[in-house]
């Protein structure tokens, strides 16, 4: 993955080294991003979607403030790149009862057997009594060697070497290891056939005997987008649960099986990275695309990205709702004090013009009474302030040092305020076309 990374890293850098970030640059830029995405053999026309994409969002999208268009354009390519690769992060693979018996299927020398021990492994390191079954009964080998796997991790391990029967060595494996209280069955099977039908064949029989709680296809990354027919051949004998791809490491060609993987509809749920049991990882887009772009700001655009959105959403829902309450109220007051005086923070928006300063020392004045005016309630009262009564009034205007009257003008400016947003949030609905 290496030539994608720097592949990627180069169109970031364009990215910052950009001036206007008009349509010219823009451009420039898909088309650096479209080299990078071909030579890792995606698709061709997934590499025109995404662009499009990235484009027609970065001049669609307005800049939210705070965020510079670089910004915006670095946050649009990663989105895109992780959908690219699989989109939002399902659920981390899952052993949904136990027993559970995993059947693994693929082509030859995809990873198949490699990919079972590193399976049982990553299983058993999370709690499972794993077992490991070697149901290839065609390669000479491939019952030693998954013995040999089988040892090295410490799993049970059940085969036949005599045996030229997959169904019958599958059933009598789980038999005897279920035995020895097995929760999770790991099944290799082999890949070498004389063609693709007798290998189909035998997969679609090996499952409708046994029928395996979950099938993983396992497909290697040089292959390249490619394996996406790979996936479509199974998908016709078996249900694939999930994919694994292997061979990641030094694979010039991984996006291009990501993405085509991805574009089967089937889910990838680990990575191979390496010929050694420890090379296996759970599979994330979104942490993959952030490591592979790599870069130690990207963490940071993406987190106040989010934050942004999730302030966004309080706010709107607040202001579309008229729910803002007296706590809201305070903590908003309380955000603008911390700004500086009153004065100085207009003069940041630009500034009054200075003949308005000793009303502006009033609005300082009355926004420090209007705090200790809150400060003196309880939260039940500035989360309910239709309880505060005549009683209740005379107790927070002696408890902040202000006058019954300054409470009640408060109370006043506030139901006002509400009413206000509502009527906004009403009209606005009209103007959008809901009932109002
Ligand atoms: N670099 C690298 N090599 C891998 C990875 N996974 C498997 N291999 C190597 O790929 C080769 C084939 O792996 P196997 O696990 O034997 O493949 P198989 O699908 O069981 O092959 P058949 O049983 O012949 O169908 C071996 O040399 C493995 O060491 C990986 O993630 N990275
Ligand atoms: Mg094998």
């Amino acid at each position: 993955m290496e030539s994608l990374r720097s592949g990627l890293l180069g169109v970031l850098e364009k990215i910052k080294n950009s001036v206007l970030l008009d349509t010219k640059e823009v451009d420039a830029i898909i088309r650096e991003l479209q080299r990078v995405l071909l030579r890792a053999d995606v698709d061709v026309k997934l590499v025109l979607e995404v662009s499009e994409r990235v484009k027609k969002k970065f001049f669609s999208q307005e800049v939210p403030p705070g965020f510079s268009k670089r910004e915006v354009l670095i946050k649009i390519l990663y989105d895109e790149l992780v959908s690219l690769l699989g989109g939002e992060a399902a659920t981390p693979y899952t052993v949904e009862r136990v027993p559970f018996r995993i059947m693994l299927v693929g082509i030859e020398g995809s990873g198949k057997t490699t990919t079972a021990a590193k399976l049982a492994k990553y299983l058993k390191e999370s709690g499972y009594k794993v077992g490991l079954i070697a149901a290839d009964t065609y390669r000479p080998g491939a019952y030693d060697q998954l013995r040999q796997l089988a040892d090295a991790i410490g799993v049970e391990f059940y085969g036949d070497p005599q045996s030229k029967d997959p169904v019958r060595v599958v059933e009598e494996g789980v038999k005897l290891l279920a035995e020895k209280n097995i929760q999770v069955f790991v099944i290799d099977t082999a890949g070498r056939h004389k063609d693709e039908e007798a290998l189909m064949q035998e997969v679609s029989e090996i499952y409708s005997k046994l029928r395996p709680d979950d099938v993983i296809l396992v497909v290697d990354a040089t292959q390249g987008k490619d394996v996406a027919k790979q996936a479509r051949a199974f998908k016709e004998v078996v249900p694939l649960g999930h994919v694994i791809v292997t061979k990641l490491d030094g694979s010039a060609k991984g996006g291009g099986a990501l993405s085509a993987v991805a574009q089967t509809g089937a889910r990838v749920a680990f990575i191979g990275t390496g010929e050694k049991l420890d090379d296996f990882e759970a599979f994330d887009p979104h942490k993959f695309v952030a490591r592979l772009l790599g870069m130690p700001d990207l963490e940071g655009i993406l987190r106040r990205f989010k934050a942004a959105e999730e302030r966004e959403r309080e706010r709107a829902k607040l202001i579309a709702t008229g729910k803002i309450t007296l706590l809201d109220l305070r903590e908003q007051l309380l955000e603008l004090r911390k700004l500086g005086p009153l004065s100085k923070v207009l003069e940041m928006f630009g500034g009054p013009p200075l003949p308005v300063k000793g009303s502006l020392e009033g609005g300082e004045e009355e926004l420090g009474k209007w705090i200790a005016i809150m400060n003196s309630m309880t939260e039940e009262e500035l989360l309910r302030p239709e309880i505060i009564d005549r009683s209740r009034m005379l107790r927070i205007a002696r408890g902040s040092g202000t006058t019954v009257r300054d409470v009640k003008r408060l109370l006043e400016s506030y139901n006002q305020m509400k009413k206000l947003m509502r009527q906004l949030y009403r009209s606005r609905r009209r103007i959008a076309g809901f009932p109002a």
